[in-house]
């Protein structure tokens, strides 16, 4: 069955010693990122983890208790999908990749069955949600009854940092689902990070070029169940339905239901919803940010969101989480993403083994992969494949290694991969989209990526001496010494 909403979660966690309650009060002002910090650097915490989920009771200045750290760990991201290993998802991804081109008729009836089974995750409208169960406007309207949290110093303000921002396509009325920061300028005003490339931003321009003066409706949701609340960040092609996908990562439909101000649908397990509009006419100074990358994200113009309802339970959890210098809780989120998405990628490109982003590399900032090489090029036409893949666009620098080399091990992945360039040769600079949080690149959102070819040179790519074997042990000499190893008192 799957989670009914956060709450369902919260308990969850708490059953499987996953979560720690806090019942000091202390400041969303810097302090809550202090003690995450401290959890999550804490050498005595679980394997795989930015340390516990922590669900703060009493954060000064507010009545609503706070989620944060929620997803950061390996066991929380397989508990919020509820399977056992993140690859499990994976698979079942690829049965439904695996009926796209059905061959012939008997692949046909065999889809049959998974056809009807995707239609049965469709979001389903509802009349109501216990995310009504208190709705507030006009005067009642004040983003400061929740304790939204300043994060670093240098921050600008406030943000709403794990929101799930609906709007819809102008031109076909598809709905997108992104999880975009949100900087809180007063009670009713907020920035909306949408950056350049996502969804949201086009629909705001595919808006804004057809009625310049106009505005778009957005809604906002911040905490559902884990799936749900996930599908935000999930990077999907543009006119997939997050919620679509969210029901198939839960296995149950979404149940939307319609704003109080908007046509919009939102989730109706919500704990918070805002609703309102952003104007295509306006943008304010938004930043800075302390971001994943580890520095400050730098002020940039972004548009504006204005509340104008709010509507949420009778006692809502505020769902936050805090970035910062690498691994934080996103970095879960973001290993989630790779091992799910893999099958996708293998699925269009067969020659991919396995692939790894560091928590170091931001994301971004670094893919290793793994490839069976065989034709001359293969590592560069692989590279192309990447930066032409969704948000994989913006990857700064791809080490393409050969299928035998493990990827998840950067120990060797260093090793083998130093050893085998001739860096003249195997380096490729290219231009293209670059993410907006990369403060290096020439200009914001532009700028150049790197190839490294580290799979092992070819005479058909003109590498005409001998490639040496890596030295390993023979096996019989191996098990001539494991029988004698009792007796040599090492
Ligand atoms: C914690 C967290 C914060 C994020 N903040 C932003 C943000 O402020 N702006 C942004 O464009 N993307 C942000 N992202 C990444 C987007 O959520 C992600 O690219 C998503 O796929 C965007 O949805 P879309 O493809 O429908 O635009 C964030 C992701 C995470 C995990
Ligand atoms: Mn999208």
């Amino acid at each position: 069955m799957a989670y009914r909403d956060l709450r369902d979660f919260v308990r969850k966690l708490e059953k499987e010693g996953e979560l720690t309650r806090v019942r000091t009060e202390v400041d969303p002002v810097l302090e809550i990122t202090e003690i995450t910090q401290r959890v999550a650097r804490d050498p005595n915490r679980k394997p795989n983890s930015v340390g516990q989920a922590l669900l703060f009771e009493k954060p000064k200045g507010s009545r609503v208790p706070l989620l944060v750290n929620t997803f950061g760990s390996v066991r929380r991201m397989e508990l919020a999908f509820e399977v056992g290993r993140l690859e499990e998802v994976a698979d079942r991804i690829k049965g439904f990749l695996a009926m796209e081109s059905p061959q012939g008729l008997f692949d046909k009836i065999k889809m049959l069955p998974k056809l009807a089974e995707l239609g049965s995750f469709f979001p389903k409208s509802v009349k109501d949600g216990d995310c009504k169960e208190v709705v507030r406007t006009g005067a009642d309207i004040n983003l400061s009854h929740f304790p939204i949290l300043k994060c670093w110093p240098q921050d600008g303000g406030r943000f709403i940092t794990f929101p799930l921002v609906f709007t819809r396509n102008p031109e076909t009325g598809k709905r997108n689902v992104g999880m975009y920061r949100m900087q809180v300028y007063d009670e009713r005003t907020t920035g909306m990070h949408w950056q350049t490339q996502k969804h949201g931003a086009e629909h705001f321009r595919r808006a804004r070029a057809a009625n310049p003066d106009g505005r778009i409706p957005v809604s906002v949701a911040i905490g559902a169940d884990p799936a749900t609340a996930l599908a935000g960040m999930l990077p999907i092609p543009p006119d997939l339905d997050e919620m679509m996908f969210a029901g198939f990562l839960r296995r149950e439909p979404v149940e939307m239901v319609k704003c109080e101000t908007n046509d919009l649908e939102v989730p109706a397990n919500a704990e918070i919803i805002l609703e309102g509009y952003v104007s295509l006419n306006e943008m304010r100074t938004e930043g800075p940010f302390g971001d994943h990358t580890g520095f400050y994200s730098l002020e940039g113009e972004f548009p504006v969101f204005h509340v104008e309802c709010v509507t949420h339970r009778k006692d809502p959890i505020y769902l936050t989480t805090v970035v910062g210098p690498p691994p934080q809780e996103d970095y879960f989120m973001g290993y989630a993403v790779e091992r799910i998405f893999l099958p996708v990628m293998k699925m269009q490109y067969p020659e991919i083994v396995d692939v790894a982003m560091p928590a170091e590399g931001i994301f971004h900032n670094l893919m290793i992969v793994a490839i069976r090489k065989s034709y001359p090029g293969h590592a560069r036409k692989i590279m192309n494949a990447i930066w032409s893949l969704g948000q994989a666009m913006f990857t700064k620098v791809i080490v393409v290694v050969d299928h035998d080399v493990d990827v998840h091990n950067y120990r060797e992945v260093v090793w083998k991969a130093l050893c085998a360039i001739d860096p003249e040769r195997d380096v490729q600079f290219v231009m293209g989209p670059a993410d907006t949080l990369d403060h290096a690149q020439r200009m914001q959102d532009y700028g150049s990526k790197m190839g490294i070819d580290a799979t092992r040179k070819w005479a058909a790519e003109g590498f005409t001496r001998p490639w040496p074997d890596e030295i390993l042990m023979d096996e019989a000499t191996k098990s001539r010494i494991a029988a004698l190893w009792k007796t040599l008192g090492l």
